[in-house]
């Protein structure tokens, strides 16, 4: 007989999962019983947080959706930050977990790893939360969560199956094989979009995480029109070096002239979140007069309305309005000038101890060549996101933009590394943020994840501590102490070095490479 935990495992199978996170109880050993069978890699993170928090670098770095596999209750609770976090970025991820028997579900009852309404917690974050009962709800189900990831804008979303329903018997039950796709751009809204970029003399392109995967209609079109492409944190690594790429934050006054000045604005799978273009919270952002807007989503479009909506994901767009943009168009004449005085003037703008920090984020670019850098909430996270060219599309994303979850950075580094093989990753953590995932340096090790953890140690919370100093509050809670990295890697087995400052990062970030391990290399700062 086969039973609906492993009918599971075959249908996730069938939708392309090689991979799942988890830590299993006994909710879920059902689960497991068709796993160990399957071509599915189960890796063990040592909190379920860590599980969420890896998948979602999985799906980020690999472009596909990250599966977690957690236990009823605390599995699943322990879940929910990375479930946050990837609901904020639109990362794709599927987590399954138990639940109690269906007889006892709502009754209060005191069942092990009971909630009150566990599905109801689950609908507040995720993007659906379905219970199965049945086994033939499985095929339906699954399909509806791949269409989502798929044909929309993607998040969490939540599957969890009673205990007395994941041992039912689930004969002949196959994948429902689904054909979603994006929505295809409506031809009025291209044909009145190319009419504004045929009008515009200044235009600009702001690129956001949603176009982190249409480099080659994004640089097409910004050659097209001449216009500099100003990049969100999600959206760095696209146009390296490219003479219109203006890798710089819009929260900075220098990148926000360049927006006013623009007479038409594009912007691409961006949702205008304030931790991009109003990271300083004074208020300065304003929507731009002449907006088109491209977004996979119209509820999104219709949060900050534009001239136009192309309601189609980037590449599609991009690629039905070049050619609706008249043969004899030119570019706009002196867009790449434009883009080098942003690029010289937000440069300027960086406060000296932040375009050190640059400078340090920029070391390990040119050390490993085409690196995904994953950060926590770190000093040079931060500064590296207000002025950062990475050189490879998709390679840079952190927790210090939009939900923010400290202790993302390990995990999230790990999930991208097994997602990425033949990529170096290096996960940048300061010292506080590390100790939220530390434990994840067990997982590294066991699923052969050649993490380089580099990790900023100030000894403290230090940017929350000059948040304080800046209003005048006195520092409190900001200095816990960290532990000795370098004997904690012992521990672990995982080798380390500790660098006083950055002199040497480049070539220990190349001996760290060569040994195709984790390894932490700490960086002591003052
Ligand atoms: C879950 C969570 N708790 C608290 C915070 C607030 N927070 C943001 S950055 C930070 C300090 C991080 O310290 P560390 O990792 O050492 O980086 P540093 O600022 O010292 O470079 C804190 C506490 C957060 N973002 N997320
Ligand atoms: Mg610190």
């Amino acid at each position: 007989m086969t039973t609906l935990g492993e009918a599971l495992i075959a249908l996730l199978e069938a939708h392309g999962v090689d991979t799942v996170f988890g830590i299993p109880g006994v909710h879920t050993v059902e689960l497991y019983r068709g796993l160990a069978r399957s071509g599915i890699r189960h890796v063990t993170p040592r909190h379920e947080q860590g599980a969420g928090f890896m998948a979602d670098g999985y799906a980020r770095a690999g472009g596909r959706p990250g599966v977690a596999f957690v236990i009823t209750g605390p599995g699943l609770t322990n879940t929910i930050t990375a479930m946050g976090q990837a609901r904020a970025d639109s990362v794709p991820m599927l987590v399954i977990s138990g639940v109690n028997a269906t007889a006892t579900l709502g009754k209060g009852l005191g069942f092990l790893h009971e909630l009150p309404d566990q599905r109801g917690m689950m609908e507040k974050v995720a993007l659906f939360s379905e219970r199965i009962t049945e086994a033939r709800q499985l095929p339906g189900v699954l399909a509806r969560a791949f269409a989502l990831f798929s044909s929309a804008r993607p998040g969490p979303v939540h599957i969890e199956i009673p205990t007395d329903v994941m041992v039912k018997p689930a004969e002949g039950i196959a994948a429902v094989r689904g054909n979603a796709a994006p929505p295809a751009p409506a031809q009025a809204a291209i044909t009145e979009a190319a009419r504004l970029c045929e009008a515009a003399e200044r235009p600009l392109i702001l690129a956001g995480g949603g176009a982190k995967r249409a480099e080659a209609a994004l640089r097409r079109l910004a050659e097209a029109l001449g216009a500099p492409v100003v990049e969100t944190a999600n959206a760095r690594g696209l146009l390296h070096r490219h003479p219109l790429c203006v890798p710089a934050s819009a929260s900075l006054k220098s990148v926000r002239a360049l927006m006013a000045d623009a007479d038409l604005v594009i912007a691409a799978g961006t949702e205008f979140g304030p931790t991009d273009y109003d990271g300083y919270g004074d208020g300065g952002f304003v929507l731009p007069p002449r907006l088109i807007r491209i977004d996979i989503g119209a509820d999104q479009i219709a949060r900050r309305p534009a001239t136009v909506g192309i309601e189609a994901n980037c590449t599609e767009a991009i690629e039905a309005l070049l050619p609706a943009i008249g043969s004899g168009h030119a570019p706009a004449s002196g867009g790449a000038a434009r883009a080098a005085a942003a690029r010289q003037a937000a440069r300027a703008e960086l406060r000296p101890d932040y375009l050190a920090q640059v400078r340090v984020v920029e070391t390990i670019r040119d050390a490993l060549p085409g690196a995904i850098i994953v950060g926590d909430s770190t000093q040079p996270i931060y500064a590296a996101n207000l002025y950062y060219d990475h050189d490879r599309p998709g390679g840079w994303f952190n927790a210090a933009t939009g939900f923010g979850a400290l202790g993302y950075g390990p995990p999230a580094a790990i999930g991208a590394a097994l997602a990425v093989p033949e990529a170096p990753v290096v996960c940048l953590t300061g010292d506080g943020g590390f100790q939220f995932t530390l434990p994840e340096l067990g997982a590294a090790l066991d699923a052969e994840a050649p993490v380089i953890f580099v990790v900023w140690n100030n000894r403290g919370y230090r940017e929350i501590e000059t948040s304080m100093l800046d209003v005048g509050v006195e520092p409190v809670g900001v200095s816990p102490a960290p532990p000795d990295f370098c004997k904690l890697a012992e521990a672990y087995g995982i080798g380390a070095e500790r660098l006083a400052g950055v002199a040497g990062l480049a070539e220990a970030l190349r001996r760290a490479r060569a040994t195709g391990k984790p390894r932490i290399l700490e960086i002591t700062i003052g």
